[in-house]
């Protein structure tokens, strides 16, 4: 029930909550508006007929009448009081937190929302939700009073220093709302601002799956991979599309026959690549020095598999480096295998970064 669906002068409804609120926002703002005109017409249409020297029809006037104003006191006063029950019920409907509910600790501090899902995961400024779930906040706030006011799904309520409020919503579509701050807290307070992503059950399932970080990165392929070490390592500065003085190109070599210096002849598979990276000084190719820098000990394996992995996929590219290998099939998530425990100090600067600008203005206690 939103009359202004093509012209957004209302936010978005994302919860079937506000399906109701609005209902009763334009209901009163009818009544209003119907109220307004034709108290104003009245005036208006009697102040022109009956204004002085006018030739109105005067007989008969009369300055009391008990029946209108039995009229325009009763049903004015049926309207407020059914507005009155029916807005009540429906703040208790607000206020009267689900017992299912998916609970999110909410700290409020000066300048940004801090939230801390039950499985430990922790974002800033940001919210992932499952569709179709109520949700409830718990919230506390750090210094000032703030108020936490998610305008799609018609929630707010304020969040005080020293005593939890409570908060709830039920996401019934998919998408990014809007996550402000409605109580004026201070210098950035128009900063406070942050979003609720509400994701597809999947999604979300997935989302958790994958820590809820989105500092992590997403998982690459391992030819990715290899291109990213390539160009850090700068490969590409001695291998080109073509041999050079400074070394072979390596388009196309992976499986083909290599002449080596001393006369033999190699078979450039997995193995010979491999050992061409870590330790290019055993194997040299016919016609080169040994100046290819040694990068044993400083890449990792998973490094040199994409390395292996993106110079096999440039047999059909002119040189690697300068486009996408193909993509291999096989996919591993970059961190793997899984590297050590994270210390404190990584995670307390992934917690700075993700709370953008505005935690590094405001150095906090936490
Ligand atoms: C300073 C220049 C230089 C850099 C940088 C360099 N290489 Fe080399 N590379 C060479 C030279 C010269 C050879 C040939 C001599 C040899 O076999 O060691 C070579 C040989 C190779 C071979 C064997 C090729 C063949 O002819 O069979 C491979 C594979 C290889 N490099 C991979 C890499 C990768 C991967 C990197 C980046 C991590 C890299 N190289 C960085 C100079 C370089
Ligand atoms: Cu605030």
């Amino acid at each position: 029930m939103n009359p202004f669906k093509k012209w957004p002068i209302s936010p978005e409804q994302a919860s079937e909550w506000s399906i109701r609120h609005d209902a009763l926002f334009w209901t009163i703002s009818a009544l209003t508006v119907v109220f307004t005109i034709l108290v104003g017409v009245l005036i208006l249409g009697f102040a022109i007929r009956y204004r002085r020297g006018s030739t109105a029809d005067r007989r008969g006037a009369f300055d009391h009448h008990n029946g209108l104003e039995a009229l325009w006191s009763i049903i004015p006063l049926i309207l407020a009081i059914g507005i009155f029950v029916w807005s009540t019920l429906l703040f208790i409907e607000a206020r009267k937190m689900p017992k299912d509910a998916m609970e999110v600790f909410v700290v409020g501090k000066q300048w940004m929302w801090h939230l801390q899902h039950m499985n430990g995961i922790r974002e800033n400024n940001e919210l992932h939700v499952p569709v179709n779930t109520p949700i409830k906040l718990t919230m506390i706030s750090q210094d000032v009073i703030h108020a936490m006011y998610l305008p799609d799904f018609r929630a707010q309520f304020h969040v005080v220093p020293g005593r939890y409020t409570e908060l709830h919503f039920t996401p019934i579509k998919t998408g990014r709302f809007k996550m402000l701050c409605a109580m004026h807290c201070g210098t950035s307070h128009s900063e406070m601002v942050g979003f609720v992503y509400v994701l597809s059950k999947r999604d979300f399932a997935s989302w958790l799956d994958n820590g809820g970080n989105r500092y992590k990165p997403k998982p690459i392929t391992l030819a990715e991979r290899g291109k990213q070490v390539w160009e850090s390592k700068g490969c590409g500065g001695c291998h080109g599309a073509k041999d050079t003085v400074r070394g072979p190109s390596l388009v196309g070599i992976y499986n083909s026959q290599r002449a080596m210096a001393d006369g033999t002849t190699v078979k450039a598979d997995a193995d010979y690549l491999r050992w061409s990276i870590v330790q290019p000084y055993r194997l040299i190719t016919k016609g080169y020095e040994p100046t290819m820098p040694v990068y044993q000990g400083q890449m990792s394996e998973e490094d040199v598999l994409g390395l292996i992995e993106y110079i096999k996929g440039s047999s059909n590219q002119s040189t690697p480096g300068v486009k996408a290998p193909v993509a291999p099939t096989v996919r591993v998530p970059a961190d793997w295998p899984p590297s050590a425990p994270r210390n404190a100090t990584q995670t307390a600067n992934e917690e700075l970064s993700s709370g953008a600008t505005q935690a590094q203005q405001v150095p906090t206690k936490e």
